[in-house]
């Protein structure tokens, strides 16, 4: 497999759990500014959406969208226990959590990284994004791991996003819940590895 990143961006959430999983992939970086690989393809005419993730499966095709690559990923190694059984309620709980991390935080994000979004845009994203969050401190409460004490693609997803609030002048310290989950997933060592492998520590 080939996964096709660009440096801290939600991509490395599939770096993590491709660790975690203990499979074998080649991973390529994406020049964020050019889209163009280290040996110089265009990336977006290998995926023509434009972004990362990309995950190029052993069979030719091109898997794209957090939500699925991740739990692609997780199904690869079942023993890993990053998701659930599929079909099972549990599963269900699994892309519960992921749907809520890709589309009520991670897609807030979007305009308070782009600085062509207005204050208002940027202002209105903001108060989103800390009204989604604060939602989740509640849920996960003192519980380990989103799905409660086992790592699973979710954890790596929250750990990937709620990372770059730092980015936009959010303090995790506000979500102190969150914050040690953030703590307890950054001391992880294939976290840490994929960290390294990034060039992010
Ligand atoms: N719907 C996609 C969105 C992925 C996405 O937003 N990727 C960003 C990085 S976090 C990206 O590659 N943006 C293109 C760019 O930065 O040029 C998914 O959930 O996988």
């Amino acid at each position: 497999m080939k996964l096709y990143y660009m440096t801290g961006a939600c991509s490395l959430a599939s770096y993590i759990s491709l660790n975690e999983a203990g499979l074998k992939f080649e991973a390529v970086q994406v020049d964020h500014k050019t889209h163009k690989t280290r040996s110089g393809e265009d990336f977006n005419a290998i995926n023509t959406k434009g972004y990362v993730p990309a995950l190029r499966l052993d069979n030719g095709e091109l898997l794209t969208e957090n939500v699925v690559v991740l739990q692609y990923i997780a199904d690869r190694n079942p023993g890993s226990k990053l998701a659930p059984a599929a079909g099972t309620l549990e599963r269900y709980r699994l892309m519960e959590w992921l749907a809520y991390i890709n589309s009520e935080i991670h897609k807030n994000f979007g305009p308070l990284f782009n600085p062509s979004a207005s204050e208002g845009v940027q202002q209105y994203a903001r108060d989103n994004l800390i009204k989604r969050v604060d939602w989740l401190e509640n849920a996960l409460g003192s519980r380990t791991c989103l799905m409660g004490e086992q790592f699973t693609v979710a954890d790596a997803y929250l750990f990937v996003v709620l990372g770059w609030t730092s980015r936009v002048g959010v303090d995790l310290g506000r979500w102190p819940a969150l914050k040690r989950h953030h703590e307890r997933i950054a001391a992880r060592p294939q976290v840490i590895a994929a960290l390294k492998a990034e060039g992010l520590k």
